[in-house]
C-alpha cells in the first residue's frame, strides 16, 4: 500500500474522481494540527509531525471503538477555534483537488467542532461562543474559498452521533437552514457496536429529514449486523449506506437492496484498520459487490488516521480485488449518479466524468 505523502508509483486510476465518505475531522493534517496547537499554546503529547502522526493513527487492524478514541487525541486543539475550523475546510478541498477529485461530500459533527449550544461541551473544552451554527457556517466559508481556489465542488453533509440523540433534531434543523448554501444531506456516524436500535432522538431526526425532502445516509453495517443495515433502510429511510459490508450475510436484503440500487460507500483501508472486515483483503465483501454488479463508490472515511490517500483505497481495489480501470470509470460514474446534488448539477458532473473517460457515445455503462 502507498504510504501516504510518499509517490513511488503511478496513481491506480489518474482520472476525475468523485468521494462521497470522508470525514472532515478525520481529514485534517497533522501539520495543521501541531500549527493550531502552537498559536492557542495547547501542549500535545508528541512535538514532532512523526511522534503525532503515530499517536493518531492506527497502523495494524484495530476495532471500530479503538479508531474513534483517536479523535480525542485532537479534536479539542480545532474545536472551539474559528480560525481553525475554517482552515480544516480549506485546506481539505486542496488536499482532494490534488487527489484528482471533482467532486466530494464531506461529513463532520457541527457539535464536535463547537463550544457552546451543545451538551455537553465536547472534548473537556471550556465554555465559549462558538455554536454548532455557527460552525457549519466556518465549513461552508472554507470550503467555498477552497473551492474557488483549487476548482474541486465541496458539499457537506451534517453528523448525527449514534452515541448523542440529543443533538440530532438540531443537526436537522441545521442541514434545513443550510440546505442552499453548501449542506446536502444528514448522517448518523460513531459507534454502532455500542447501540444497535435507532434511539428515539435519531429517529425523529431522519422523519423530520424525510418530511422536509433532507437527503439521508446511514452508517450501518460496517461492524453491525445486517440488522442496523435494514433498520437503517426501512426505518431511518437512508438512501445511501455508510459501509454496508455486514449487508451480504443476509441474502435477503442483500438481494433487496441490490435490486433497489441502494448506494454502498465503500472505504476499503478503513475497513480493514477498523476490524470491520478480515484484513485479509481477497475476503472482502467489495469483491462481492463488484461481482453482483452493485452500485458502490470508494473513498477514505478517515485518511489521518488511516495515514491513507484516496489512491491508497483505489491501489487496494487494483491490486488486492483485481479492479480494472473500466470498474473504476463504472464506480465513479454509479458515485456520481448517487451523490445528493440537485438533479442538474449532478447532470453536469455525470457529462464532466463521460468527458473525461472518453466515453461521450458510451452506452454500455
Ligand atoms: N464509522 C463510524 N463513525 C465514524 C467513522 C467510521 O466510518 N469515521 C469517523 N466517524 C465518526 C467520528 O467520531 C467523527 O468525529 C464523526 O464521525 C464525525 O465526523
Ligand atoms: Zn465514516
Amino acid at each position: 500500500m502507498a504510504e501516504r505523502g510518499v509517490i513511488d508509483e503511478p496513481p491506480a486510476f489518474d482520472k476525475p474522481k468523485v468521494e462521497l465518505h470522508v470525514h472532515l475531522d478525520g481529514a485534517i493534517r497533522i501539520e495543521t494540527i501541531m500549527d493550531v496547537a502552537k498559536r492557542r499554546g495547547i501542549s500535545l503529547p508528541a512535538i514532532t509531525v512523526e511522534g503525532m502522526t503515530s499517536l493518531v493513527t492506527v497502523p495494524e487492524p484495530s476495532t471500530l471503538t479503538e479508531f474513534l478514541g483517536k479523535f480525542s487525541e485532537f479534536m479539542h486543539v480545532i474545536a472551539g477555534d474559528r480560525e481553525a475550523i475554517k482552515r480544516i475546510a480549506y485546506e481539505f478541498v486542496e488536499t482532494k483537488a490534488k487527489e484528482g477529485v471533482v467532486y466530494v461530500e464531506v461529513r463532520y459533527s457541527p457539535h464536535f467542532l463547537a463550544n457552546s449550544n451543545v451538551d455537553p461541551i465536547p472534548w473537556n473544552q471550556k465554555e465559549g461562543d462558538v455554536t454548532p451554527d455557527e460552525v457549519v457556517n466556518l465549513v461552508n466559508q472554507g470550503l467555498k474559498e477552497g473551492e474557488k481556489d483549487f476548482k474541486t465542488k465541496a458539499r457537506s453533509i451534517l453528523c448525527c452521533m449514534r452515541h448523542m440523540p440529543n443533538w440530532s433534531m438540531d443537526v436537522v434543523e441545521l442541514c434545513k437552514k443550510y440546505r442552499n448554501d453548501g449542506v446536502v444531506a444528514i448522517d448518523l456516524a460513531g459507534d454502532e457496536s455500542l447501540d444497535c436500535t435507532a434511539n428515539i432522538g435519531h429517529l425523529n431526526a431522519y422523519k423530520e429529514a424525510v418530511r422536509s425532502g433532507i437527503h439521508r445516509t446511514v452508517h450501518a453495517g460496517e461492524v453491525g449486523s445486517p440488522s442496523v443495515v435494514r433498520e437503517a433502510v426501512e426505518v431511518l429511510k437512508a438512501e445511501r449506506i455508510g459501509h454496508g459490508y455486514h449487508t451480504i450475510e443476509d441474502e435477503v436484503l442483500y438481494k433487496q437492496l441490490l435490486e433497489d440500487q441502494m448506494h454502498f460507500e465503500i472505504c476499503p483501508v478503513s475497513s480493514r484498520l477498523t476490524g470491520a472486515c478480515d484484513p485479509d483483503f481477497t475476503k472482502h465483501p467489495l469483491i462481492r459487490f463488484k461481482e453482483d454488479n452493485a452500485n458502490y463508490s470508494l473513498n477514505t472515511d478517515d485518511p489521518t488516521i488511516f495515514n491513507s490517500t484516496l489512491d491508497s483505497d483505489y491501489q487496494t481495489a487494483k491490486k488486492e480485488m483485481g479492479f480494472t480501470e473500466d470498474d473504476f470509470k463504472k464506480l465513479n460514474l454509479n458515485a456520481a449518479k448517487s451523490c445528493f446534488l440537485p438533479e442538474k448539477e449532478k447532470k453536469d458532473l455525470l457529462n464532466q466524468l463521460y468527458e473525461a473517460y472518453d466515453m461521450v457515445n458510451d452506452t454500455s455503462f
